[in-house]
C-alpha cells in the first residue's frame, strides 16, 4: 500500500485540536491503511502529531509505536508555526493495520491534562437536572431562585485556578434549609455513618465550621481539607460530565457546589448541591485513605476512552456516593449521597434492598439510575480494603499510560511502564 506523500507533508495545516492527531490524519491513516490485505497484514501510514510535553512526548509516541509492533521508516520534526517550542513530527510507520487503528486510538486518547490549571477548562456541565431547563426541578417555577442560581453560577464560571473561593452572603432561607438538614444528619450520623465521616465530623464542629446556624464557605472547608488531605475545593456551576468531575480528583481538587437546593424540598435534590457536598463529600475527602482513593479514580480517568470512563463513573456512585462499608461486625455508611440524604440512608440499611460485597470488576457493570433509592448497595470490608481492591482492578484496566500526579510541580507524570 502506498501512502500519498504530497498530503503527509503538510503540518502546518492541522488544525488546533489539541488530542494530537486531527481529524485529517486519521481519516488519512484510515484511507492508507485500508485495502483487500487482511488485517494482520503489514501497511505504510504517515502521522503527523503535535508533540507536546508530557502525554504526547516522542519517547511516548515511539513507544505506543514498539507496543503495538509497528517500525518506525522515517522520522522527522520541524517547530510549530503557531506555537512557539513545540514540534510537529512526522512519523512513517509499518504496522499491521489491526494495530494501527489500535495506535491512533492510544495517540488520539494521550493528550489529556498535563498540568494542574488545565482544570480550569473542566467545566462543562451536563444538561439535566437544571433548574432552567427540567420542568420537574422545585426550582423551575420560581424566578427569583432561578436568578440565585445564575448569580452563583457566574462566580463558578469566572473562577480561575489558584483564586480563593468567593464567599456568599447566603440568605435565612438559604441557611434555614441547611439547618434542616444539619439537624436531621447530626441525629443520624452517630449510629450509622462509618468511622472516618464520624471522626471528621467531630473536628468539623470542633473548628466551628459546622454548626446549625449556617451554611459554611467552600473557602473555609477548602483550607480545612487542605490540612487533613491536600484536598481544595473549586466551585462549579452545577453536575459537571463524568471526565472533567474526575479529572479533577487526579490533582486532589474537588470540584463543589457552592449554590443550595431549593427550599421547598430540604431533604431532596435532583442535582448536586453545597449541603451534598459539604455535608456529604467533605468529611471523607479529609480521610487520608478515602483522600488516596478519590485521586486514584481521578488518575484512572486521565485518557481513558469513554468506556472506561463509564465504568469509573459507575464504581464513583457505588462507594463514593452510595457505599456501605462493614464496621465491627455492623454495616454503616460512607457514601454522601446517602449521608446527605437520609430517607435513602435509613433504605439502604434496611432489608429491603440487596447488600453484595465491593468487587471493582462487577460494580464498574452495574446499572445504575438516580431517580429513585438503589435496588442494590456495595458493601465494603473497609475504605482501606476497598482502596486496595480498586488499585488492583484498576492496574488491569487497558490504559494507553501509566499515570501519577507530582505534587510539587502539580504535573500529571506518565510512568514509563508501557
Ligand atoms: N459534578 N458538580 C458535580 N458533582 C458531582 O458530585 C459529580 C459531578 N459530575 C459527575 C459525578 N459527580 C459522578 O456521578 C460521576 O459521574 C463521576
Ligand atoms: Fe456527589
Amino acid at each position: 500500500i502506498e501512502y500519498d506523500e504530497k498530503a503527509t507533508q503538510k503540518p502546518e495545516q492541522q488544525n488546533d485540536d489539541d488530542t494530537g492527531l486531527t481529524e485529517e490524519e486519521i481519516v488519512l491513516a484510515n484511507a492508507i491503511a485500508e485495502g483487500p490485505e487482511a488485517e494482520r497484514a503489514i501497511q505504510r501510514a504517515a502521522l503527523i502529531l503535535r508533540l507536546r510535553e508530557g502525554m504526547n512526548s516522542l519517547s511516548r509516541v515511539l513507544k505506543a509505536i514498539e507496543k503495538y509492533q509497528g517500525a518506525v521508516v522515517h522520522l522527522e520534526t520541524r517547530p510549530n508555526k503557531k506555537e512557539n517550542g513545540q514540534l510537529d513530527a512526522l512519523i512513517k510507520i509499518d504496522m499491521a493495520r489491526s494495530n494501527l487503528l489500535q495506535l491512533i486510538k492510544n495517540l488520539r486518547q494521550s493528550g489529556t491534562l498535563e498540568h494542574i490549571t488545565l482544570l480550569d477548562d473542566c467545566n462543562h456541565l451536563m444538561t439535566k437536572y437544571e433548574p432552567d431547563l427540567d420542568m420537574n426541578h422545585p426550582g423551575f417555577s420560581d424566578k427569583e431562585y432561578r436568578e440565585r442560581r445564575k448569580e452563583i453560577a457566574e462566580i463558578a464560571f469566572a473562577y480561575k485556578y489558584g483564586d480563593p473561593v468567593p464567599y456568599i452572603e447566603y440568605t435565612e432561607t438559604e441557611n434555614k434549609t441547611w439547618n434542616a438538614v444539619f439537624t436531621t444528619v447530626l441525629d443520624l450520623m452517630p449510629k450509622h455513618a462509618c468511622a472516618e465521616y464520624r471522626r471528621v465530623f467531630k473536628l468539623l464542629v470542633e473548628e466551628g465550621l459546622f454548626n446549625a446556624t449556617g451554611i459554611p464557605q467552600l473557602e473555609d472547608m477548602s483550607s480545612f481539607m487542605k490540612k487533613c488531605t491536600g484536598f481544595t475545593l473549586r466551585p462549579a456551576a452545577g453536575l459537571l460530565t463524568a471526565r472533567d468531575f474526575l479529572a479533577s480528583l487526579a490533582f486532589r481538587i474537588f470540584q463543589s457546589t457552592q449554590y443550595i437546593r431549593h427550599t421547598k424540598t430540604p431533604f431532596h435534590t435532583p442535582e448536586p448541591d453545597c449541603i451534598h457536598e459539604i455535608l456529604g463529600h467533605m468529611p471523607l475527602l479529609a480521610d487520608p485513605s478515602f483522600a488516596q482513593f478519590s485521586q486514584e479514580i481521578g488518575l484512572a480517568s486521565l485518557g481513558a476512552s469513554d468506556e472506561e470512563i463509564e465504568k469509573l463513573s459507575t464504581i464513583y456512585w457505588f462507594t463514593v456516593e452510595f457505599g456501605l462499608c462493614k464496621e465491627a461486625g455492623e454495616t454503616k455508611v460512607y457514601g454522601a449521597g446517602l449521608l446527605s440524604a437520609y430517607g435513602e440512608l435509613l433504605h439502604a440499611l434496611s432489608d429491603k434492598p440487596e447488600h453484595r460485597p465491593f468487587d471493582p470488576a462487577t460494580t464498574a457493570i452495574q446499572p445504575y439510575q438516580d431517580q429513585e433509592y438503589q435496588p442494590v448497595y456495595y458493601v465494603a470490608e473497609s475504605i482501606d480494603d476497598m482502596k486496595d481492591k480498586f488499585r488492583r482492578w484498576v492496574s488491569q484496566m487497558s490504559r494507553p499510560f501509566e499515570v501519577r500526579f507530582n505534587p510539587h510541580t502539580q504535573r500529571v507524570e506518565v510512568l514509563d511502564s508501557v
